[in-house]
């Protein structure tokens, strides 16, 4: 039977290790840069999008090991995004990966240089490793720019701070959702197969379930700060209620938030039946497990 827990162990090992070669805990002066930056990257994430990114080169027949730059940099543009989104002028969290946040260590002007810096690198090692084939480097550099960017993630999390302390209806729910959480998701799984050359017709049944992914993960957020364990998430539960944000268990109530969150892990599941079917337990075992996830 396929073990996700040693494959999740392993995948996240392999992660760490080149991210620790691509983010040396020394750059030239200032020292101090290089010790916040690695404070929150190295903070005890649970890597999903890189090993979303891993597991999807695998399953379109590449070598995981392959994608590793790419699954990299995607856990630097993540850590930024949560550095930032934690800031006072954001959501305001003291806790970030069972942590206090990094403005809280390191002040505001240095938790927004740690974010500066891990997003802009990312794109350097993007356009150094990304790749082999230098068409396919630049097919991911697009396709992650887009994802973090003004039609991506920063379009949600615009939305989302508009939308702060407002009744939101369902679509826009959908679209924060789909943009601040779901595009970056869809750009691992999706780059992930870029570095393996997947035709066409992978990559649309790989992005089906990255949506799906995507959705599927959203609504167990909001599940988990409504009705979570703060201790076993390493943040504060109850963060979205406190800013009047609306989330699927405050529009659609827990029961029929978790139907509809099996809903969508039901629908990337049948998305995968386009692949070979050995070559996709990974990423059928990592959706299976958002259904009870904790953390
Ligand atoms: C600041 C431009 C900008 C964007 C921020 C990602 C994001 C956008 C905000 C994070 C707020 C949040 C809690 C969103 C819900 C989904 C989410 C991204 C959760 C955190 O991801 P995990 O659970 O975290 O994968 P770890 O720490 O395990 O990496």
């Amino acid at each position: 039977m396929f073990d996700l827990k040693r494959y999740l162990l392993e995948r996240a090992s392999w992660i760490n290790e080149r991210l620790a070669d691509f983010v040396p805990s020394i750059y030239a002066k200032p020292f101090l840069l290089s010790e916040a930056i690695h404070y929150s990257l190295f903070a005890g994430g649970k890597r999903l999008r890189p090993i979303l990114c891993v597991a999807s080169a695998e399953a379109a027949g590449g070598d995981g090991e392959a994608a590793l730059p790419v699954a990299c940099a995607l856990e630097m543009i993540h850590t930024y995004s949560l550095v930032h989104d934690d800031l006072p002028c954001m959501d305001d969290d003291d806790y970030r990966r069972g942590k206090l946040t990094s403005h809280k260590v390191y002040g505001e002007n240095m938790a927004i240089l740690v974010g500066d810096a891990l997003l802009t690198h990312a794109f350097t090692v993007l356009s150094s490793y990304g790749a082999e084939d230098p068409a396919a480097r630049l097919q991911i550099i697009r396709e992650i720019s887009r994802a973090a960017g003004p039609s991506g993630m920063v379009a949600g999390q615009t939305q989302d701070v508009l939308s702060e302390g407002r009744a939101v209806d369902p679509e826009t729910l959908e679209y924060i959702h789909v943009h601040k959480t779901g595009d970056m998701f869809a750009a691992a799984i999706r780059s992930g197969a870029m570095t393996a050359g997947a035709p066409d017709r992978m990559l649309d049944a790989l992005t089906e379930y990255a949506e799906a992914f995507g959705m599927a993960f959203q609504i167990t957020d909001d599940i988990l700060d409504m009705a979570g364990d703060s201790g076993k998430m390493g943040k504060t539960a109850g963060g979205d209620n406190k800013l009047g944000k609306g989330t699927y268990p405050s529009l659609f109530g827990l029961e029929r938030s978790r139907e509809m969150a099996r809903d969508f892990i039901r629908k990337g599941l049948r998305a995968l039946e386009a692949l070979p079917e050995e070559r996709t337990e990974p990423l059928r075992a990592i959706i299976e497990y958002l259904a009870g996830r904790e953390t």
